[in-house]
């Protein structure tokens, strides 16, 4: 039976679009309190006026999960209504470009770095202490497939992504003896705002990953977030994988002919 999470206080990154958005609308029809986190401000009040017309008490924060001083900041200087964070959703993230290893840019691999597995602790650190301080709380990293294979182009983002599994085992491992819950999902082809940022907002490019196949949508994901949280306390859904149907592995897609 699920257990309720009204009024828990839920701490999502990257809500400004795909994955993150959609944990937000899932989260709010369970009565969850939201903090909505990315860099575009924009699409950040865009939800959040969505939601607050639901009837849902949303705060948004502007930030950059690269910034390891301006995330301590953040989180320090929430308003008290909002400090007490019981649920943290790092799904911030990125891939940059599919380059082979010898050939790729410096700079994608330092931004696919940098947002992936820095960003990710530097919002783990901001936020765990409080949590294991007040005795309850759950963090859902979301890893993808590319954590668990690699493909060709693709060895920097999947190596961001396995250390991301890594970074939930050494949580789970780390909080032992503690409330507090971690999950590790890792989705494959979902269709979000993922690919036009790894493309340089090609388009074409980007829709081309998905042609012929029903890939998952951010709701999908969101939907399994959703029955993570809300499990009863003693249970901890720790690991993950989550693909279409018409996905099997990295390198095996199924598609239609159109
Ligand atoms: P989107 O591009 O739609 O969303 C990515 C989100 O991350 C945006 O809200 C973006 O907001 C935010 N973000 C990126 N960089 C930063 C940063 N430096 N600081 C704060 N926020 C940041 O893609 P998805 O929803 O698909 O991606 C969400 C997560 O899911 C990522 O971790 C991705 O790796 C993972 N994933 C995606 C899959 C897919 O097929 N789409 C499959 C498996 C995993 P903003 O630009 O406003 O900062
Ligand atoms: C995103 C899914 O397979 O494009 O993590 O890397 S994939």
């Amino acid at each position: 039976m699920p257990v309720s999470i009204a009024d828990q206080i839920v701490l999502i990154t990257g809500a400004s679009s795909g994955i993150g958005a959609a944990c937000a609308r899932a989260l709010a029809v369970t009565g969850a309190r939201l903090i909505l986190a990315a860099r575009r401000a924009e699409p950040l009040q865009a939800l959040a006026k969505e939601l607050e017309r639901q009837g849902v008490d949303v705060l948004t924060v502007v930030l950059d999960v690269r910034q390891a001083e301006a995330v301590g900041e953040a989180i320090a200087g929430l308003p008290e209504a909002w400090q007490a964070i019981d649920i943290l959703i790092n799904n911030a993230g990125l891939s940059r470009g599919l380059d082979k290893q010898y050939e790729a840019l410096l700079d994608d691999w330092e931004t696919m770095i940098d947002t992936n597995i820095k960003g990710l602790l530097y919002v783990t650190r901001a936020v765990v202490p409080g949590m294991v301080a007040r005795g309850r709380g759950h963090v859902v990293n979301v890893g993808s497939i590319a954590g668990r294979q690699t493909y060709p182009g693709g060895s920097v983002y999947c190596a961001t992504k396995a250390a991301v599994r890594s970074l939930s085992e050494g949580l789970k491992l780390d909080l032992l003896g503690t409330p507090v819950r971690v999950t590790n999902i890792d989705p494959g082809l979902v269709e979000t705002e993922f690919s036009l940022v790894r493309f340089g907002g090609d388009g074409d490019r980007a829709q081309a990953v998905y042609q012929g196949m029903t890939p998952l949508t951010g709701d999908d994901v969101a939907d399994v977030i959703v029955f993570a949280l809300t499990r009863p306390p003693h249970v901890n859904i720790s690991d993950l994988l989550l693909l279409p149907t018409d996905q099997s592995s990295v390198f095996h897609t199924y598609r239609r002919a159109e």
